[in-house]
């Protein structure tokens, strides 16, 4: 079976960095994919992205060593299957509160005995190879988000449920379950100290743990500090980021209002 980069990265204990495919576009799926970054997921979970539609963006993203993964929009079984079957290298499970919720995860995502999942893929031997039934317990990535308050509080055995690989911060989440302004790359004391806690378990216990960044400079810092997977915005933030800059630099009335616009902004 073709080997997951990414399981490898995390076995090096070096960091993994990718972006969130939002807008559904298998070209831009494609060229996100040849930029060069160690994956790329689907998210299912708060776009119009169906399974049709992910199913295009993995073809997209195999042309190149690209890691096609994807955010599942719940925690479940069905849902889990179906994206594992048309090619997922790695399955991101929202909102993971317990030891439970993460076992459900980790079972869905594994053909017996270790998991409860179906036989019958045909993606994923095109893309995986003739093997994958039987090696793909190994190489599937599961990853359980904490984004809850009681999740944080609950990270342990969240992390040592067995077959869960990785976890992963969703930012927002966690600060709207604390009742704190949102953001991705939140300043706020206590969210930064949440932050710090699951960090801190996932080195203690030997688990990766990645977070959702929302600029290139958040990224090198939680590099720094030991987080293993690094999603860096989305194909649509990137793309308005990128629109914005260039739409500033412009010399028409246009733009010279937005700049006058975005400083009134910042005096404010
Ligand atoms: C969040 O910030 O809640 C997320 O789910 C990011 O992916
Ligand atoms: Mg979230």
């Amino acid at each position: 079976m073709r080997p997951n980069k990414v399981k490898q990265q995390w076995r090096q204990g070096q960091p993994s960095v990718g972006t969130w495919l939002s807008l559904g576009d298998p070209l831009a799926a494609e060229i996100l994919a040849h930029v060069g970054f160690d994956w790329l997921t689907v998210d299912m979970e708060h776009n119009a992205i169906d399974l049709a539609d992910a199913q295009a963006l993995f073809q997209a993203i195999a042309t190149t060593d690209t890691v096609p993964m994807v955010r599942v929009p719940w925690n479940d079984p069905q849902i889990i299957k179906r994206v594992l079957d048309i090619g997922a290298y790695g399955v991101v499970i929202p909102n993971v509160k317990d030891r439970g919720e993460a076992e459900q995860a980790a079972q869905a995502c594994r053909y017996p005995p270790q998991g409860i999942r179906g036989i019958g893929t045909l993606r994923g031997h095109l893309y995986g190879g003739p093997d994958y039934t039987d090696r793909a317990n190994e190489e599937i990535a599961v990853i359980a988000m904490i984004e809850h308050i009681d999740a944080v509080a609950r990270a342990e055995e969240i992390m040592t449920t067995p077959g869960i690989d990785a976890v992963f911060i969703g930012p927002n989440d966690l600060a709207a379950s604390m009742g704190l302004p949102l953001g991705l790359d939140n300043p706020h004391p206590e969210h930064q100290a949440a932050v710090a806690r699951v960090l801190e378990a996932g080195k203690r216990l030997g688990l990766p743990v990645g977070i959702h960044c929302g600029s290139v400079q958040a990224v090198n810092q939680r590099i720094a500090e030991g987080f293993l997977w690094l999603a860096l915005s989305s194909d649509a933030g990137l793309l308005a980021g990128a629109a914005h800059q260039a739409f500033q630099q412009l010399d028409t009335a246009a733009a010279q209002e937005a700049r006058a616009a975005r400083r009134e902004g910042v005096a404010e």
